[in-house]
């Protein structure tokens, strides 16, 4: 290269430069470090086309995946699924966002579930903005119900943050049915069900502390601040109850025998900054003793706080509801192992991954002993841990944001070196492309794991794809794993955010390919025909005028609506209710009300609702928004809206 042509200065070229990690790392000094500017060398990466085929992973045209993956989708607020190992992404399912191409957030039914399930106070907050429901979400952890230790594709569960709601999809039609938000906590984060015997709970974090009375009297006063764990009734989706704690709440999880869950905290200080947070050497794992809880319940010991009844598990009150174990500086990913003895604690700030042996803690809560009695291991594995997965087979993942790297390693010999023999718990390092958040095998968090593939979800691409602009997209990286060579079969950007992930066993889940036509989902839909004379089962053509409210019911089979026309009245609140006859796999049909901002899917045998003002007077098309047949573009119709008489 020529004096005068000097390349700019990019992650790539200096990667390709002789220039080793740790050099690169003093130049990028420690806050480059911490925001993901770590210099480890890129992997040679082979071909992944090749390699995949090597690995056996090939899934060519037409073939179906072995697995399936439910992701998180982080800030966009939808689930989405995808097939493993060929990364296709299969679906995406609205939850916590609005969509515009099935409807959700914009027909009756999906308002009934977006709303039904806050508090009064956010209802009225969100009135004040002019809004029903909140508009985004951010949804981390997706998790489907277990029945003794495994999947059992009833439903999948997943929390937003942003708004303190946790969500349920069933998984027989890949809807979500029912959504809630948590009172009293706040930023609901980490969330699993219960494992065992079965999902009766599902337990999920608050993040963010607050005041107990947060009522505008107090700010700084961290000692009136606190922290709620919760449990939700996983069949009725109501809080069962909650645990008040000291200092916040970050990941949790759950044994395997429905004893204990755990939950990692990283602001044990009560910090209200980033100084604050950080202080301390030690956070800690709180240990919930669900029994305890469930007899604490019994007997009255709670108070009600905003309808909850809530339980004083903060430390010092030495009662058996938790225990705290101290664990190194601000803990972050909690996973339990599938051999039902082994939880990891990822240290994050701290190179080490804490291992608790569960059966332990029965001494834990029956005496004196000291809490870090539980801690059986403590490996150093690199830097920035946060979260493990498994392999069935007694080795863990551990990813390494600030390495760019997943570290495998046996969790029998870190607890031979704690206890001071001459091991290395460390089987392998490999690098990825970059700072990797979760990670997951397939079956990886039941007692079916399995380690025939590793997925990591990294945070940063860098300049590994075409530059999109100052918005670039994630990078996800699946692994074939075969004995310990990890080979690195697909890399491909994601939207925001792949922050979590499941793989799941196709015997686990069996959805519907067309819709029930007595679906509760539109229940009260079809309430309201029943009332107005209308049968939902039959062909509709039938305008309810009622008031200045208009029922419009109509049926949809390719390629027409069973109205080629309707009139309203300026200013009627019109609702459309249409019945999908098609009972063919893949015939959707949809609704689209020109300049209403109205559009909505109708699936086969699928009712749908959709109610807006008809304001201005004229000529509206509707048309079928999904295209269903060759005649799709004909299948439209007229509304008329009549001016006001004066
Ligand atoms: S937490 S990247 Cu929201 Cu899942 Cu660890
Ligand atoms: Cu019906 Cu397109
Ligand atoms: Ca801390």
């Amino acid at each position: 290269m020529s004096e005068g042509k000097k390349l700019p200065i990019t992650r790539r070229n200096l990667l390709g430069a002789t220039a080793g990690g740790a050099a690169l790392a003093g130049a990028f000094g420690s806050r480059a470090m911490l925001t993901g500017g770590a210099a480890i060398g890129a992997a040679t990466v082979a071909g992944t086309t090749s390699a995949r085929a090597a690995a056996g992973a090939e899934v060519g045209p037409g073939q179906l995946d072995e697995y399936y993956g439910f992701w998180s989708s982080g800030q966009c607020g939808e689930m989405r699924i995808l097939g493993i190992p060929s990364m296709r992404e299969l679906m995406r399912i609205p939850v916590f966002n609005i969509d515009s191409a099935t409807g959700w957030g914009i027909t009756n039914e999906s308002k009934r579930i977006l709303t039904e399930g806050l508090t009064d106070k956010t209802k009225a907050y969100l009135a004040a903005n002019g809004l029903e429901f909140p508009r985004n979400g951010d949804l981390h952890h997706p998790h489907m119900s277990f029945t003794e230790g495994t999947y059992d594709g009833r439903y999948l569960f997943m929390n937003d943050k942003a708004n303190t709601r946790v969500a349920r999809v069933r998984c027989d039609v890949m809807k979500c049915d029912k959504i809630i938000e948590i009172p009293n906590a706040k930023g609901i984060h980490g969330l699993r069900p219960q494992k065992w015997p079965r999902t009766n709970y599902v337990f999920c974090n608050g993040e963010d502390e607050v005041p107990m009375v947060n009522d505008g009297q107090i700010l700084d006063e961290p000692d009136k601040y606190v922290n709620f764990y919760t449990a939700i009734n996983a069949d009725e989706m109501t809080i069962a109850w909650q645990v008040m704690v000291t200092g916040n709440l970050d990941n949790t999880d759950c044994d395997y025998d429905g004893k204990y869950a755990f939950s990692t905290s990283y602001n044990s200080e009560m910090g209200m900054d980033l100084a604050g947070m950080t202080e301390a050497d030690m956070d800690h794992v709180v240990v919930f003793n669900i029994a305890e809880i469930e007899k604490g319940i019994e007997a009255g010991d709670y108070q009600e706080l905003n309808g909850v009844k809530v339980l004083d598990g903060r430390k010092g009150q030495n009662k058996n509801y938790t225990r705290y174990v101290p664990i190194p500086n601000n803990p972050h990913g909690i996973n339990m192992a599938p051999d039902r003895i082994h939880l990891c604690v990822a240290g994050k700030l701290s190179p080490t991954v804490s291992v608790i042996d569960v059966r332990k803690l029965d001494a834990l809560f029956e005496s004196d002993v000291d809490p870090r009695s539980v801690v059986v291991a403590e490996p150093e594995l690199g830097l920035g841990p946060l979260h493990t997965c498994y392999d069935g087979q007694g080795n863990a993942f551990t990813t390494l944001f600030l390495d760019s790297q997943v570290v495998k390693w046996n969790i029998e010999k870190a607890i031979r070196l704690y206890n001071g023999e001459d091991v290395d718990p460390i089987i392998t390092k490999q690098d990825v492309h970059y700072q990797p958040g979760h990670n997951s095998t397939v079956m990886g968090e039941t007692l079916e794991a399995s380690g025939k593939y590793y997925l990591t979800m990294n945070k940063f691409s860098k300049d590994r794809f075409l530059n999109v602009g100052p918005l670039k997209p994630e990078n996800e990286q699946l692994f074939a794993i075969d004995g310990d060579k990890l080979t690195l079969i697909h890399d491909g950007p994601t939207f925001a955010e792949p922050h979590d992930s499941i793989i799941v066993d196709p015997s686990k889940v069996n959805p519907k390919s067309v819709w029930d036509r007595n679906d509760p989902m539109w229940a009260e839909t079809r309430r309201q025909a029943e009332a107005d004379g209308v049968d939902l089962d039959d062909w509709q053509d039938t305008v309810i005028r009622d008031g200045n409210k208009v029922r419009v019911y109509m049926s949809s089979e390719a390629p027409q609506f069973s109205l080629d026309s309707f009139t309203v009245q300026q200013g009627d609140e019109v609702t459309v209710i249409v019945t999908n006859m098609d009972d063919i796999d893949d015939l959707t049909h949809g609704f689209t009300m020109n300049n209403h901002g109205v559009a909505m899917e109708i699936s086969p045998q699928q009712t749908a609702s959709v109610t807006f003002i008809a304001a201005q007077p004229g000529v509206y098309w509707y048309y079928c928004q999904w295209f269903c047949h060759a005649l799709h573009m004909e299948m439209r119709g007229r509304m008329f809206v009549e001016p006001k008489s004066a």
